[in-house]
């Protein structure tokens, strides 16, 4: 078995303690950062099919999921990169009602390594706590809010519709994760949507150069 699968084998079997190790000897074996994390993040799909299917539960999407932040922290330093340039801040999280990280650590990764100051309010954070963090701190420009259910779509929306009628200026809102589509960002009156986090960043730069 190649080491690549054996991270992703092990992210799937959510050994947390051994994943780090194995990523960073599939690292040593010559492999790209950009190609374990891709493996990684299609055990998390295998995972989920799993759990969709009856075969998985909640305490194994968490051990994986743990496994994976383990193996994500190994490729950080390789996956980001100094830059000198200061595009703003950007305030990031996942919108009320939704647990899931991994998604948006990623996307607030890719925006600090491509000039953000990125403030990250978590998980589960409401229109206002949003709101709060743009008025507490300087020089916000960009607000980035992940969902990963269908049933916290809604509080995406709302969050969107919050931040745009709050009155507060000098800011572009961009969306994404998992159910999130560009019709959807449309609709809901978002600035921007990416699909994934590496275009977050590039669509991110965009937006606050417009
Ligand atoms: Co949950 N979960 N989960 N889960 N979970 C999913 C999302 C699910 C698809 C699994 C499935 O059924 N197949 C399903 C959602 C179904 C739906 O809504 N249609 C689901 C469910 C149902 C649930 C619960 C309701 C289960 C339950 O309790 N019965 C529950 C909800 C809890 C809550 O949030 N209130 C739940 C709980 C959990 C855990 C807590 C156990 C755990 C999360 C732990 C954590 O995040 N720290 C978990 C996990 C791990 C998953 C899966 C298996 C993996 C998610 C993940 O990290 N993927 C997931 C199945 C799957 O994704 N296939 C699943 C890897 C990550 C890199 O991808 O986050 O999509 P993702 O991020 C991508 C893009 O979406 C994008 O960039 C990233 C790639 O570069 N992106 C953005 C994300 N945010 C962005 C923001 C942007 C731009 C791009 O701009 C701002």
């Amino acid at each position: 078995m190649s080491k690549i699968q054996e991270v992703k084998t092990m992210v799937e079997a959510g050994k947390a303690k051994l994943v780090p190790g194995l990523v960073q000897e599939a690292l040593d074996e010559g492999n790209a950062a950009g190609d374990i994390l891709q493996a990684m993040i299609a055990s998390m799909g295998v995972v989920g099919d799993k759990f969709s299917k009856g075969e998985a539960y909640v305490p194994e999407m968490l051990m994986s999921a743990k496994a994976m932040s383990k193996g994500v922290d190994v490729l950080k330093p390789l996956l980001t990169g100094e830059s000198s340039s200061s595009l703003g801040t950007c305030v990031i999280g996942t919108v009320q009602g939704d647990l899931h990280d991994i998604g948006k650590n990623l996307v607030a990764m890719m925006l600090e390594s491509a000039g953000f100051n990125v403030v990250d309010l978590g998980v589960d954070v409401s229109a206002d706590k949003f709101l709060e963090a743009i008025k507490q701190n300087q020089n916000v420009n960009l607000v980035a809010c992940s969902g990963l259910l269908t049933t916290t779509m809604p509080s995406m929306r709302e969050t969107v519709q919050t931040l745009k009628a709050s009155g507060l200026t000098g800011f572009k809102v961009i969306v994404g994760g998992a159910p999130v589509t560009q019709e959807m960002a449309d609709e809901i009156g978002a600035d921007g949507f990416a699909s994934d986090a590496g275009s977050a960043a590039v669509k991110a730069k965009e937006l606050v150069k417009a």
